[in-house]
């Protein structure tokens, strides 16, 4: 690629000229925007500890009162595209939510997608359009776009959950609102949901929700399971994973961002090629390396991290004897839809 011309070659006053009536010749800055083969990423690869995050939650959690904060988050933001931004990556948001005994986050409903992984404690819940979701570690709650949802704890010790956003894409695209609402009416309990059962439905009254969004509540023991009975039916797959979809559809379980479980059997390595879209990996279970270019997290029970997008990345299981589950989530199902997605071999 030869060189392009220079915003200073150009004469001082051809380029006031050019400000002046808000114009700008793009030959200067072409390559930035257009560079060859590989994407500018402003991602980079970050690694959050539990055990360094966790007591300043717990922190917040006295200085800060919920009625001044609404939704009590610290949020693991990725320096490279700095901090003030809140982004692990260009399209996703992670927060590390914090709800003690007998608080009460209020009802209100947004535009951008949230779910939250389930991190510790109990007896928490999340009431999602009026379905009541019981938090255990593990689960995956949804919180899609434009659905009302406040969080409430009946237990007795602090509740800690992960929060994926597709705030940053929304907040870019200025579609990013709020409305704050009222408590809510709870007319479901999650635990009853039509979708008990993969292949059977309640019958004979079955009809097809009007939702895009059928199922809110993913419980980890049924995930977990899955995934153990996968690794010991496919001795042979090349990955024992699972997507989380809409069970109606088979379509991921949002729009924007896609969600996965992975168990590593132990002693596996498992070398992920370089895709177009950002991912995360939060650690369910057990210990796993997350290995990309002059990084090598070894995430312990709990611990988040992030990755750009087309970079190779290596996922190992040390232990002998041990499973290790991880959380992945990526912006696969937004890329795919743009016709953006790639995989490099
Ligand atoms: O729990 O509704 O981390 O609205 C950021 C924004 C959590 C929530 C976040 C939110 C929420």
């Amino acid at each position: 690629m030869h060189a392009l011309g220079r915003l200073e070659d150009l004469p001082l006053d051809y380029r006031e000229a050019l400000t002046a009536k808000n114009l700008v010749p793009l030959w200067p800055s072409l390559r930035a925007v257009l560079p060859p083969r590989v994407p500018t990423r402003r991602t980079q690869p970050i690694c959050w500890p539990y055990q360094e995050l966790r007591p300043l939650l717990l922190q917040a959690g006295e200085l800060t009162p919920m009625e001044k904060a609404e939704r009590r988050v610290l949020v693991l933001a990725n320096p490279g595209h700095g901090l003030e931004n809140m982004k692990a990556s260009a399209t996703m948001y992670l927060g590390m939510q914090l709800l003690l005994p007998g608080e009460w986050a209020p009802a209100h409903r947004h535009t951008p997608n949230a779910v939250r992984m389930i991190v510790e404690g109990a007896g928490a819940y999340t009431t999602v359009g009026g379905e009541k979701c019981l938090m255990s570690r593990g689960d995956l709650i949804l919180t899609p776009t434009g659905l009302w949802h406040e969080h409430g704890h009946d237990g007795d010790a602090p509740v800690v959950w992960l929060d994926v956003l597709d705030l940053p894409l929304v907040y870019f695209m200025e579609t990013s609102y709020v409305v704050e609402g009222k408590r809510q009416a709870v007319t479901a309990e999650a635990a009853d949901s039509t979708y008990q059962c993969a292949g059977v439905l309640p019958a004979p009254a079955f009809k097809r929700s009007q939702s895009d969004f059928p199922v809110l509540h993913y419980p980890w023991v049924k995930v977990r399971a899955a995934l153990l009975a996968m690794a010991t039916n496919q001795p042979d797959i090349e990955a024992v994973q699972v997507a989380y979809v809409n069970p109606e559809t088979g379509a991921d379980c949002q729009k924007i961002l896609g969600f996965s479980a992975l168990m590593l059997r132990p002693g596996e390595v498992l070398s992920l090629p370089a895709r177009s879209c950002a991912m995360v990996f939060h650690q369910i279970e057990g210990g796993a390396t997350v290995s990309v270019e002059g990084h090598a997290f070894q995430l312990a029970d709990a611990d988040t991290c992030c990755i750009p997008g087309y970079t190779p990345v290596t996922l190992s299981n040390a232990s002998a004897s041990e499973p290790a589950f991880i959380f992945i989530a990526d912006d696969a199902p937004l890329q795919k839809k743009l016709g953006l997605y790639e995989v490099r071999a």
